[in-house]
């Protein structure tokens, strides 16, 4: 049983986590930086440690500074939330030893994951589709063989990488050694591993994820996908369930494989399993394991508490449901609301002077700030996310423009006017959009 979780995170993914706990009837710990004393999840956490000076790197990144604050509280349980070290597989290690419970997968499967090459060696092995490519590592002398057998363009991509960093394309074979030297040096400069893979290059693909949640004993759910293609420099900005791109079929066949992964690996809590999509077909690229921001939007159209999910498992207590049992109803998007200017995505901390939420049927607002609230200028500008729901699309996007006029933050720029512009889109109206789309409008409508 865990009676008492320590929340290692900050912003409304802290506010988040504890609201989880709460309705459990499991006491709180915040912790907190020397800039966060004034923040939301240290007021409403029962109680409340401060982990060190304003850089994540000592305070929300350091390990030891939070084992010793669940030793100080008699915490039986830490929850990462999303980034920091919510997939750390040593800090996951650390916890073990000491007895403590982290509320996420193993660590093995958080370091098999980690890992490009072998995600995608352990996905195929599951059952899941992968992209074409190179099988393993690949080196500049083999690199026109293997380009060669998946066909141009490809794309090189970093083993330790993720998000986006040190990829590169090579359209032909006079493009190809360039491509794989500057992505090993990316690499190694990033992630201290010069190691690369190749893929054949989808050049209009969808970013399609697919929610799954395991109780480590073979049992495990998916909740649908999520359509996160709207993205700026690998900064997702609006995400939608269900994706206006599948069909039910598409949607049911997809998970059913995604699930049954899961059963085959025995993971533990919840994971997003990602994916490219392009003309009808699933390609996987990554699975994060961790909680993602976007992970409302499954919550609205499936009525079930990821959070509350995690923490079930994390302590023994099984899935509440079975895949039968779940039932998805209607459609939900999310804004991402950041502190930065709408065009030009360049952070804009300050104090927000006026602060409205919207409200109404199907209105959720996950934020951790206030009127008076001075965000800080240290840490991600993510400081809310406003998710709506409606029984179909059109009635969601409906939803969405009323609650957009409805929301007042002054004080500081923030992503709100962006939305409002995308919400009077021809195309996003479609939903005819893929991975590259917000960057095109973005540049065709700059001044
Ligand atoms: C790709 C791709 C095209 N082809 N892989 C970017 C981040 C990383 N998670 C995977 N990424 C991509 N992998 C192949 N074989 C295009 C991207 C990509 C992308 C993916 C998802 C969302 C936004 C993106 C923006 C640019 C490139």
């Amino acid at each position: 049983m865990i009676s008492k979780i320590l929340i290692a995170n900050r912003g409304e993914i802290a506010l988040r986590v504890l609201r989880a706990c709460k309705e459990l009837g499991i006491a709180t710990v915040a912790v907190h930086s020397t800039a966060d004393a004034n923040a939301m999840h240290v007021r409403l956490a029962d109680e409340s440690v401060c982990i060190g000076p304003p850089p994540s790197r000592d305070s929300y990144l350091n390990i030891h500074q939070i084992v010793a604050a669940c030793e100080i509280t008699g915490a039986d349980a830490v929850h990462p939330g999303y980034g920091f070290l919510s997939e750390n597989a040593k800090f996951a290690d650390i916890l073990d030893a000491h007895g403590i419970t982290f509320i996420g997968p193993t660590a093995d499967h958080i370091r098999i994951m980690g890992d490009k090459i072998t995600a995608k060696e352990t996905a195929k092995s599951l059952g899941i589709p992968v992209v074409p490519g190179s099988a393993g590592e690949v080196l500049p002398e083999n690199a026109l063989e293997i380009a060669r057998e998946i066909g141009f363009p490809v794309l090189i991509k970093a083993t330790a990488g993720g998000g986006g960093r040190g990829m590169k394309v090579a359209k032909n074979e006079e493009e190809l050694s360039e491509a794989v030297s500057t992505a090993r040096s990316e690499a190694l400069a990033a992630f201290g591993n010069d190691a690369v893979y190749m893929e054949k290059y989808l050049s209009k693909p969808r970013h399609i994820e697919v929610q799954v949640v395991g109780d480590g004993e073979g049992n495990a759910i998916h909740l649908g996908e999520r359509d996160c293609s709207l993205q700026r420099r690998h900064q997702k900005v609006w995400e939608e369930a269900n994706s206006p791109a599948l069909n039910v079929e598409q949607r049911m066949k997809i998970g059913e494989i995604c699930a049954d992964a899961m059963r085959k690996l025995k993971y533990r809590g919840a994971g997003t399993i990602e994916f490219l999509y392009e003309n009808g077909e699933f390609f996987f690229i990554e699975m994060n394991t961790r909680l993602q921001v976007e992970h409302p939007i499954t919550e609205a159209i499936t009525g079930i508490d990821l959070v509350h999910e995690q923490i079930r498992v994390a302590s023994g207590g099984g899935l509440s449901v079975t895949q039968d049992e779940i039932v998805f109803s209607g459609h939900a998007i999310e804004c991402r609301i950041n502190a930065e200017d709408p065009r030009t995505f360049v952070p804009s901390p300050g104090t927000i002077t006026h602060f409205h939420a919207p409200g109404g049927l199907g209105v959720r607002v996950d934020s951790g700030v206030y009127q008076g609230y001075k965000i800080p200028p240290y840490y991600d500008s993510l400081i809310g996310k406003l998710i709506v729901h409606g029984r179909t699309r059109v009635e969601c996007m409906m939803r969405l423009r009323r609650v957009l006029d409805e929301f007042v933050i002054d004080g500081i720029k923030t992503t709100l006017p962006l939305f409002q512009d995308l919400i009077n889109n021809q195309d996003i109206a479609n939903g005819d959009y893929d991975i590259h789309w917000l960057e095109n409008y973005l540049a065709k409508t700059a001044e």
